[in-house]
């Protein structure tokens, strides 16, 4: 959801009706438009800074590297044992920037040097090895652990919990390994989270924070994590996830690498096939708070006591509305976002814009790479392979490299470099050899040559001005694993790496564009024009000099003939085979048979609209119809809402996501790979997936108006230890309305305590959608834990057999199997789920032992341990009890099946706003 001024444009009698009404709501405090909110970092020079690399050998001009992270080897055999801590520091990220505050991640292993490093320490691990992490929250208590950036308490999660009158501290914070085959107990998902240890607090932790079963108790202030890594190579990242402070945490610097790596991916490396050299390229974008003077022109509302002068992290704070329902044509030029109490039908707004809010998105002007702004990089005229993560918090990259203007003299014989990229003149190809899932089937070449970016202006066609050109682009939490060999760039040559995404995506705000020459848009709340060789300037974003005795060419013929073998080895085949891509998806979305590649399609929606305080909001859901808080019939579900993705263990589901809004989205799926099958237009064009979307993906773009399939095959890790499921409330800032396995009403029980199986989520990593309720919970069901050794109780001829219920893997436990040893006897509450189970047919004086499992929807778990043994006899007691007793079944709502005519209503509701909204 981008500001959409071009809309709001076209219908200025829609304002005025809005205005009119307006009048009449009374509900929100209008909002102050006589006041900027938005700033630009100081001015700084380009490529007079070098890149950190890894270690402290890497360390660049300013002292910053990126550490490898230090294991312990010896505390948990078998296991690389990291101890992290989480502490605020100061970083300088440029050398015309005082030092900044940050706050992030620090190896607390003796052996490491006990400092904080932007984006450290990096975590190197081997296929099939765990890691375990022991993390303590250091930050300080009380106000001084507030963070240094605006938090707005109306965002779920950040505000008030359970307890009346008590919000959630600022200091806390969670650990995620984005892109891990974990178990859910260690994901560090939205209520995984910790607060330090003295902090005092009704909410010392999030609810679903549970600790690794086999190691020792934490204490307060920590948590720990296990990581099987029993995928294959890739490069990950850990960053925080705790509930309404994500984003800011992740701006502020909780944000790290994790690299895994494998066997055959080191063979490529050992065979030459693919570049030693490797260097980590973590792209994010900064806006830092300028001097005071230039601050109070353009943001005088930041408070720089709390969040900072200058040189701090800056970040929007004040939702200002596009429209003025003052001015005469109804618009402000400050404006920034639509707000939905000045749209028709106006959004029943439940209170009024809070002085500090959130924003749906944070576009900021500086880019930062591998945590320093504008930096360059010295590389020799060979082959290197780069990991490369887009970092940002909401803006896409579209990646290209260029001759710099003037590395060479230029016909008058002056030697001029400006910083910029010279568009004609291509760098080196990128050969992208792998994606988040690891390596992929082939490789994609790319910037071959660079394609800028590029809208279809197709008015017949389904995807009418949308981003369809483009190079290396790659949205927030999307990784390339590329190769670019300057064995062929003249000594000497600088390049550049580019980028001109817009943001929004596709709809851009030019605002947010920033580059040399750019138009000067301080009377709308915009930069003035960038000077040559200085920033803001969001297009180059670093600077390779290339210089020394050029190598042999890279063999890209070798890489292209290895590849496939190495994907077939390490990866899990494709779901749906490549091929289908045609007759199949378009007959899916609109009708029978529903199915693709014979599995069962289910429809999900994803849906841009108004939160409840008329701001732009963007969600997720399936075909439940709800009405909005404008009275429209739509999709979409709050994060609070009752789980409805179901994901068993061992069974494969294609999603088919439909997308109403204008705003590229970037979807991540914790637990997760997924393949992506094609997209769908509401014309019925098909679009197969880009050449570096093949493989295995677990962050996938949205664009709009588009149906995107996905396939998943969902499969628990191997564990050295059970693990529990997630009982908690629906909505964990407000107290439970009903017990486990009562049934949700949403006025008479709207908050009972729930299983959530193995929770996880599916979120918008665009991290301003998914502060505001751009996520969605899954419900990963396994097989029933091992129950514990059943009590028996010996009567005349029988025996009675009492089960104590273990954790069901998030589906009802269906029966319990009791196994009498030495064999004999029948069991006459077999097949059924109670917990107390008469097996009768035994011999009197002979000595039993019986064993349990239990099967839920999933399968049959292990065999429990032996009971005591007990000896039937003649004398003994009664007839025993049978059955009954004690069963709790928790009834989980079945997710609804795909209907053809939910997705017909959905495509009948997106065409008028899709009218609407591209007028
Ligand atoms: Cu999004």
């Amino acid at each position: 959801m981008d500001s959409r001024r071009h809309r709001a444009r076209s219908i200025p009698a829609l304002m005025a009706a809005a205005v009119f009404l307006t009048a009449g709501q009374g509900l929100a405090q209008p909002p102050d438009y006589t006041k900027p909110n938005y700033t630009n970092s100081p001015i700084l020079r380009k490529f007079v800074d070098s890149l950190p690399g890894l270690g402290p050998a890497g360390a660049n001009n300013l002292g910053q590297y990126i550490p490898i992270a230090v294991p312990d080897t010896t505390t948990f055999p078998g296991s690389d044992y990291y101890t992290i801590g989480l502490y605020d520091y100061t970083q300088q990220m440029h050398s015309d920037l005082p030092a900044t505050k940050l706050r992030g991640y620090r190896d607390t292993n003796p052996a490491a040097d006990g400092q904080n490093h932007y984006l450290g320490p990096l975590i190197i691990a081997e296929k099939d090895k765990p890691v375990r992490v022991k993390f303590t929250n250091s930050l300080a208590a009380g106000a001084a652990g507030n963070l240094f950036l605006p938090v707005d308490t109306t965002i779920m999660g950040a505000g008030q919990g359970p307890v009346a009158g008590e919000n959630y501290t600022q200091n806390r914070a969670g650990l995620h390994l984005h892109g891990g085959l974990t178990p859910w107990i260690s994901d560090g998902t939205a209520h995984q989270w910790i607060t330090p240890a003295a902090e005092t607090t009704s909410y010392p932790k999030g609810l679903s924070t549970v600790n690794v079963p086999d190691m020792p108790d934490p204490g307060a202030g920590a948590m720990t994590m296990f990581y099987p890594n029993q995928q294959s190579g890739r490069l990950m990242f850990y960053h925080d996830h705790a509930y309404g402070l994500t984003g800011l945490n992740v701006y502020a610097g909780e944000a790290s690498g994790y690299l895994l790596t494998d066997p055959a991916e080191q063979g490529l490396v050992t065979d030459g096939i693919i570049p030693a050299d490797q260097i980590p390229l973590i792209i994010q974008d900064k806006t830092f708070v300028p001097d005071p003077v230039k601050l109070a022109a353009t943001d005088p509302l930041w408070d720089t006591a709390n969040w900072g002068g200058m040189g701090s992290l800056w970040f929007p704070h004040v939702y200002q509305p596009n429209q003025d329902p003052n001015a005469l044509d109804g618009l402000n030029p400050l404006g920034r976002w639509d707000y939905g109490l000045y749209v028709w039908p106006p959004v029943n707004t439940t209170g009024p814009l809070p002085d500090i809010s959130h924003v749906p998105e944070a576009f900021m002007d500086t880019p930062v790479v591998n945590g320093t702004a504008y930096p360059y990089l010295n590389v020799l005229p060979k082959a290197y392979r780069f990991r490369v993560l887009n970092a940002c918090n909401d803006r896409f990259l579209n990646l290209q490299l260029y001759y710099a203007v003037g590395d060479t003299a230029d016909p008058d014989g002056i030697h001029r470099n400006s910083g910029e990229a010279d568009l004609t003149r291509p760098g080196p190809v990128f050969y992208q050899i792998g994606n988040e899932g690891g390596l992929m089937p082939a490789v994609a070449l790319l910037n071959n040559p660079p394609r800028q970016v590029g809208y279809n202006l197709d008015m017949r066609s389904g995807t009418f001005m949308n981003v369809t050109q483009y190079n290396l682009l790659l949205g927030p939490a999307e990784r390339a694993d590329i190769v670019i060999d300057f064995s062929a760039v003249p000594p000497g040559s600088k390049l550049i790496l580019y980028n001109d995404a817009p943001a929004p995506l596709p709809m851009e705000d030019i605002r947010y564009s920033y580059y040399t020459g750019n138009p000067d848009l301080t009377a709308f709340g915009g930069a003035p024009s960038t000077l040559p060789g200085y920033g803001p300037n969001v297009r180059t974003l670093m600077q390779f000099r290339v210089d020394g005795a050029p190598a042999a060419a890279f063999d890209s013929a070798a890489l292209s003939a290895a590849l496939p073998a190495v994907f077939a080895q390490t990866q899990p085949p494709a779901i749906v085979p490549p091929g289908i891509y045609g007759n199949n998806a378009m007959a899916s979305t609109v009708g029978p048979p529903q199915t693709l590649n014979g599995i069962p399609i289910k429809i999900k929606t994803l849906t841009e609209g108004f939160d409840d305080l008329g701001r732009m909001n963007a969600v997720l859901g399936d075909t439940t119809v709800s009405v909005n808080n404008q009275g429209h019939t739509t999709f979409g579900l709050p994060f609070i809402a009752p789980p409805t993705e179901y994901l068993p263990a061992g069974t494969t589901q294609v999603w088919a996501i439909a997308h109403n809004g204008i705003d590229s989205h970037i979807i991540h799926f914790h637990l997760l790979n997924v393949q992506v099958v094609n997209r769908v237009d509401i014309t019925g064009q098909i679009y197969p997936p880009d050449p570096n979307e093949t493989g295995w993906k677990e962050s996938v773009r949205f664009d709009p108006f588009l149906v995107t399939f996905i396939a998943v095959r969902p499969a628990p890790p191997t564990l050295p230890f059970e693990v529990p499921v997630s009982i908690r409330p629906l909505d964990v800032t407000t107290p439970s309305t009903g017990a486990l396995g009562s049934t949700y009403d949403p006025v008479a029980n709207p908050n009972p305590l729930t299983n959530f199986g193995w929770e996880y989520v599916w979120h918008c990593h665009l991290l301003g959608h998914e502060e505001n309720d751009m996520m969605r919970p899954t419900v990963f069901q396994v097989v029933p834990n091992t129950p514990a050794a059943p009590t028996a109780a010996a009567g005349n001829g029988k025996a009675t057999v009492t089960i104590t219920a273990p954790a069901d893997g998030g589906s009802a436990i269906t029966n319990y199997t009791v196994i009498s040893d030495p064999p004999g006897g029948v069991d006459q509450n077999a097949g059924t789920a109670a917990t107390t189970h008469t097996i009768t047919g035994l011999t009197n004086d002979v000595s039993y032992t019986f064993t349990v499992t239990a099967t839920n929807a999933i399968g049959t778990g292990n065999v429990s341990a032996p009971s005591a043994s007990v000896t039937p006899t003649a004398t003994a007691g009664g007839n025993g009890g049978g059955g009954g007793g004690g069963c709790f079944l928790q009834t989980l709502g079945g997710e609804a099946g795909p209907s053809a005519a939910g997705l017909a209503l959905f495509l009948l509701i997106s065409i008028p706003f899709r009218r609407k909204e591209r007028e």
